[in-house]
Parts: structure tokens; sequence; C-alpha cells
């Protein structure tokens, strides 16, 4: 499907640093992409609600990630889905008396509009599962052939345990996966099931639902599955990065990787795992099913500059949990204010030791907290005695828009 128009990525002067990124895998920061071209597949939403300041965490991460490789060079391929069939979307549509399409294309035209805003760099395959459906289909027969398949009533089951490396995306004990799939869309108590682990590949055909023929019988797809399914198609085995929010290491990280690597008898499904903290809001995650949400769109409605909520957004590290105030968007316009202030006059001070501490803050698993406080350090300078390097504000000027994705 169509994605969203992408920004100008300003090419940068000095020498790039290679990314190292935190892998949930291995439990720690390690080289990312090694080349010559680097893949990365983002969850993408559910489209049932708009953009919260949570998706948007979780999108910006990943930004930050694509726009780092590209300043090294990589060819990037970045696959992004929206999950357009799914369990929360029908139950919304339902509840609300809406057409269960109408109310995933007005969403999904929404987080477009969101994302633009944000100046989040656009997927290159921005893909729905329902126009995947055949793909879906195939693997889900390929992985029947393969023998980990079973049927209860016509809904069909992945045996997870058929997977030699199952676990290791998220290393949990069995007591804590129990626990997190039950929360989680997993239904672990269902009978008949050989594991309470084995997740749905294909829920049979029920009065009311959407549903596509296959040679399984009629029904619609187990959302673990649809996720692999575009991503073997778009990127292939091995890919560099599975992103996502730190909520979708379990189940949906881990059963998927399971999913793909008995598919293709090969390890790893991805070079890295990579997860986004949560953003919380009065004393809870910032969740579609809790209600306590931060509209990217009211916050633009309000007249909000989206500089200001990306820049509120950078001040906090990609893996850390933290929760929204006002005050954060106080913070990011200031900062922002500070920044454009600095820009303004046409010479500045020295951008070279900036710019190279800036790009090794942010190649240290995005340290965007730092690399914020080394770009105010060329600022405060700059506004306290100036300077007269007459490319240093244009340096500074692309950094910004190019790195942090900022535009002054
Ligand atoms: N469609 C699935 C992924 S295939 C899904 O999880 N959709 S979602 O709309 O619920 O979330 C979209 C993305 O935002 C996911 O990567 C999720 O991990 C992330 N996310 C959701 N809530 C938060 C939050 N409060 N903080 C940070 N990231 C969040
Ligand atoms: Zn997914």
């Amino acid at each position: 499907m169509r994605a969203w128009p992408g920004p100008n990525v300003p090419k940068l002067p000095g020498e790039p640093v290679p990314l190292r990124l935190f892998d949930t895998s291995a439990g720690e920061i390690r080289p990312s992409a090694l080349g010559p071209g680097a893949g990365m597949y983002v969850c993408g939403i559910t489209p049932y609600d708009a953009t919260h300041l949570g998706h948007a965490f979780t999108y910006l991460a990943f930004d930050l990630v694509n726009r780092q490789w590209r300043d090294n060079g990589f060819a990037v391929k970045y696959v992004q889905n929206v999950t357009d069939v799914d369990d929360p979307l029908l139950e919304r549509a339902t509840a609300t008396g809406v057409d269960w399409t109408e109310l995933a294309a007005d969403q999904i035209e929404l987080y477009r509009d969101d994302m633009t805003a944000l100046r989040i760099l656009p997927p290159d395959a921005y893909v729905g599962v329902v126009e995947e459906m055949d793909m879906v289909v195939e693997r889900i027969v390929e992985l029947d052939q393969r023998g980990a398949v079973y049927s209860i009533d016509g809904d069909l089951y992945f045996s997870v345990k058929s997977d030699p490396n199952y676990g290791k995306v998220s290393g949990f004990d069995t007591e804590t996966q129990l626990a997190l799939f039950a929360e989680r869309g997993g239904d672990p108590d269902r009978e008949g099931k050989k594991d309470p682990l084995d997740c749905l590949l294909w829920r049979a055909a029920r009065d009311g639902e959407p549903s596509w023929p296959s040679p399984l019988g009629a029904g619609r797809p187990g959302w673990h599955m649809e996720c692999v399914a575009i991503a073997l198609d778009h990127l292939g085995m091995g890919f560099d990065v599975q992103g996502g929010g730190s909520d979708l290491v379990f189940p949906h990280h881990e059963m998927g990787a399971s999913e793909a690597q008995v598919l293709t008898e090969k390890w790893p499904y991805a070079q890295h795992y990579v997860h986004a903290g949560m953003v919380g809001y009065e004393g809870e995650k910032m969740s579609k099913s809790r209600g306590n949400l931060v509209f990217v769109s009211r916050l633009r409605n309000e007249g909000h500059d989206p500089m200001a909520v990306r820049m509120a957004l950078l001040n906090h590290h990609y893996r850390s949990d933290w929760e929204w105030t006002d005050q954060d968007l106080v913070d990011g316009q200031a900062r922002l204010d500070r920044w454009r202030a600095a820009v303004s006059p046409p010479t500045g001070p020295h951008a070279e030791k900036y710019l190279r501490e800036i790009r090794t803050a942010l190649a240290n698993d995005l340290d965007t907290v730092e690399a914020l406080a080394l770009f105010d350090a060329w600022a405060r300078e700059q506004l306290t005695s100036g300077g007269s390097d007459d490319g240093a504000v244009g340096v500074m000027s692309r950094a910004s828009d190019s790195l942090f994705g900022v535009a002054l």
C-alpha cells in the first residue's frame, strides 16, 4: 500500500560512524548492518486508533536507525506492515458499528499524516496483510508440509517447539512466557493444544468475521505469521533488524522467529532484535486498550510544532520506559527555539568536532540524550560568543535535519 512522502535527507561532511545497537536476543550492544545493504522490518500499527506518542516513540527509534545507516552509506531496505486484519481491529469495528475496512483506511491515513509531520522516513515497502494474503496462506501450507502444524476444530496451530532455537529471542523462562502469552492475545488454556504456548496460524472462518479461502479451509491468519510472511517476502531470512516496541518481544517476535526458522531451516530470522521502551501516561503504559492516550494528531491540531514533539521524544533514550508529561513538550519547544536561533546568524563556531561527537553518540546505541546535549553545546557557544566559520551554520543545520530528523 501507499506509504507517505519522504523528506529529503541532506548529506553531511566528515566521517560517518558505524552503528552499534542493543540486541534483545544477545542481551548486549553489537555492531549492526555489516553491509553492503541493510534490511529492517518494523512492526506497524493495528489501525483501529490514531497514532499516540508511544507509537511515535517506537517509529522514531527506527527512523534514527534508518538515518544512521544512510549516513553510513548503506542502501537501506525498510519494510513495515499494517496489521489490517486482527482481533482488536475487528472488535473495535463491531463495537462502534463501523465497517472494519473503513476503520482501517481512516486510521492508516491519519497515521500517514502523523508520520509525515514528524518527518519519519517512509518504509520502502508498506504492506498490508490483506494485500499479502496469498503469501501468508502459502507459508502456512509450507509449515504444514514440514509437520509443524495441527488443527483444533479447523483452527491451525504452530508447534512452537518444533524450532530448536525457540526461546532465544526473549530468553524468558516458561512461567514468564505463559503469563505474557495469556496477556497478549494468546490462548494457553485452550483444550486440545499440544503445548500451551503453541500459537494460532489460521483461524477458521466464523460468522460475522472476514475470511479468505485457502487449501486449509477458509479463515484468517494469526498475527505472528502475518509479519513473518511479509518480512520473508520482502527481505528474506537473516535480515538486519527486526524492530518494534518492547511489548512485542514476547510472544510476537519470539514466535515469529520460530515460524520463520522452521520454514527455512535457517537461523537466525533477524541479526538484531531491537525494541523501544514503553511510553506511559498518568501512571500506566499508553495503550489503546487502556485509553490513556495522547495522540500526535491532537497535539498537531492544538497548534504544536511537530518538530517540538519530535524533539521532546528524542530527549528520552529509545530503550527507556518513561512517562509523558506536558513539560516534555515545553522543553522540546524551548530546545527547538534555541537551535533555530543558533542557526540564524550567517556564521558560527566550528562544527567539525561537534558533528563527530554527535555521530559517535548516536552510533552508540542511539544515545540521543548525549547527542542532543552536544548540539546544545554548539548552540550555546554560538548564542553566547558566536563564531566566524561561514560553513558551520549550514553543517549544523543539515546535521539536525539528517541525523535527528529535526528541520530547523
Ligand atoms: N500491529 C502490531 C504489530 S505487528 C502492533 O503491535 N500494533 S500497535 O498499533 O499496537 O503498536 C504499533 C507499534 O507501537 C508496535 O511496535 C508497538 O510495540 C509500539 N507501541 C505500542 N504502544 C506503545 C507505547 N506505549 N510505547 C512505545 N511503543 C508502543
Ligand atoms: Zn508484527
